[in-house]
């Protein structure tokens, strides 16, 4: 296995690893023993940060061309690619992800690094025909400086898909891990390093969201603001872009349906309408936590699903079972109080916790909830568990008025056979994604991914992402 240190206490500011005053505990969530230690930094560490890449707009990273910035990120990738095993274990000891699920992230992060690098000279801006004596242009230019508030569910995608992009197009990042799941990001940084990143270029610092979260988002030298979290802190983060007028793209979750017709391929739609639940123990933005189900294949799809439920196994990331704990004592405090609202729900099954499982994992079996109405909290509420929920529908007209029934816009599947519905429930759904016929599309990169309503809005991945991380210059040239 290739070499993976890096200083898991400290900070990365201009290329130049860093103490802190104070730490904060980093804890197992299989088995809530502490594992180490972060720093934790605050404004004041923000604001070094923030003088570090505001330095490199007109230094060396400033100055680099596009294909210089695309080698660079090529490199980055294949460091990382090389170390998706290190990095697949830190990500199971630090956040509790069962092992194939933290590799797979390693393998996007690479993927995003490759994809970006890729499409860094080739974003290209306009000639506009204008007046006679003039010749006009578009230039498409970086922003700055942008600010990263990443969460904990999936450190290293988010880190690839919103610092990979920023990178590409010429921005300096001052990135702030979740302070559950800081591992992974100073790992990257330290790849991201021996890489030959100018050092400025990238600036990691781990803390509190109240502390260098919100000095982050306020900060006045900071011109583009990356979020992905709840829409509580969503909400603050619109606002402090909204006191410095910067722009910001907020990726705040969502109540995602998948929606089954009479018609589906049910053998091709099950393993989709279990996973996309009970993947990273549903704590995942795209969670599909709803699945609506047309009455005359309801029974059916229920029996089946149940079926699967009974066959999943909850227990430590490193053995690597079908679902590992869930972040925090709290998140399982919060996904309980879910389970608790749920009354006299039919609970057609759940998962089985392993024998073994250490006492102070956050472990909680996946659970599958029946005939629930369109209305109860555990049908409109982003849950953040191992929690699904079926919803019984008679015609296209209900399946899409439920669908559409929350305050989300994330994601939305629709299985059935007929082209023509298919296409109907694609424009009908109001989602920043829709998927026929599968769920996710194997995550691709190249999709652009993010929301409507109080999904966020604005768009990763893909090659949407490098317009959002870039801002257009319009050039208009008199030459007579
Ligand atoms: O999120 P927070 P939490 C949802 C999910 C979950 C709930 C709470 O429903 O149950 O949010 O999770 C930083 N200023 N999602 O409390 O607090 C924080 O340090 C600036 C959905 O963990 O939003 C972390 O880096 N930053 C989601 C990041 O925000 C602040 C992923 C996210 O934390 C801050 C995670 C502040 N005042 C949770 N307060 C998704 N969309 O995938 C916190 N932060």
């Amino acid at each position: 296995m290739k070499d993976l240190w890096f200083p898991s206490d400290q900070i990365l500011i201009g290329g130049a690893w860093q103490d802190a005053t104070d730490h904060l505990p980093v804890e197992n969530p299989s088995t809530g023993e502490t594992i180490g230690r972060i720093a934790r930094g605050r404004a004041a560490e923000i604001d070094a940060a923030v003088k570090a890449a505001e330095a490199a707009r007109t230094g060396e990273w400033g100055r680099m061309t596009a294909l210089e910035r695309g080698r660079i990120l090529a490199r980055i990738g294949q460091l990382v690619l090389e170390r998706t095993d290190a990095l697949a274990r830190i990500e199971a000891m630090d956040v509790g992800k069962p092992l194939t699920q933290a590799r797979a992230d390693a393998v996007a992060l690479a993927r995003y690094l490759e994809f970006y690098a890729g499409a860094a000279d080739k974003i290209m801006g306009e000639t506009i025909p204008y007046l006679d004596g003039y010749t006009v242009y578009t230039l498409r230019e970086p922003h700055g400086v942008t600010g990263h508030i990443v969460p904990w569910n999936y450190p290293m995608q988010i880190i690839g898909r919103s610092v990979g992009a920023a990178l590409t197009m010429g921005n300096a990042c001052v990135l702030k891990p979740a302070e559950e799941a800081s591992l992974t990001a100073l790992a990257f940084a330290r790849l991201a390093m021996d890489a030959g990143l100018p050092p400025d270029a990238l600036n990691v610092v781990t803390g509190l969201g109240e502390e260098a979260g919100a000095a982050l988002s306020s900060h006045p030298g900071v011109h583009h603001l990356s979020f992905t979290g709840s829409v509580g802190v969503g909400k603050l983060i619109q606002q402090s872009a909204g006191e410095n007028v910067v722009p910001v793209t907020l990726e705040l979750g969502g109540k995602s349906p998948q929606l089954v017709f009479d018609d589906a391929d049910l053998d091709r739609a099950l393993p989709f309408l279990v996973n996309a639940g009970i993947q990273n123990a549903g704590q995942t933005c795209s969670a599909a936590s709803r699945i609506l189900v047309q009455r005359g294949v309801h029974d059916e799809v229920v029996a089946r699903m149940a079926d699967a439920y009974r066959k999943l196994r909850v227990g430590p990331a490193m053995d690597d079972l079908n679902v590992g704990p869930l972040i925090s004592a709290r998140q399982k405090e919060i996904v309980q109080g879910f389970l608790d609202s749920a009354g006299d729900l039919t609970i057609a099954a759940t998962g089985q916790i392993v024998d073994g499982a250490p006492e102070g994992g956050n472990y909680l079996a996946p659970h599958l909830l029946t005939e629930v109405s369109p209305d109860h909290p555990l049908a409109r509420d982003e849950i953040f568990g191992p929690v699904q929920v079926v919803i019984p529908f008679d015609d296209e007209a209900e399946a899409i008025a439920i669908a559409n029934g929350t305050d989300y816009g994330l994601v939305a599947s629709v299985w059935t056979e007929n082209g023509s519905r298919a296409m109907r429930l694609a424009k009908a759904i109001r989602s920043g994604q829709v998927f026929l016929n599968n769920y996710g599309a194997g995550g691709g990169v190249e999709l652009p991914f993010g929301g409507i309503g109080k999904s966020g809005h604005g768009r990763e991945k893909g090659f949407e992402a490098l317009y959002g991380f870039s801002t257009l210059k319009t050039v208009a040239a008199h030459h007579g």
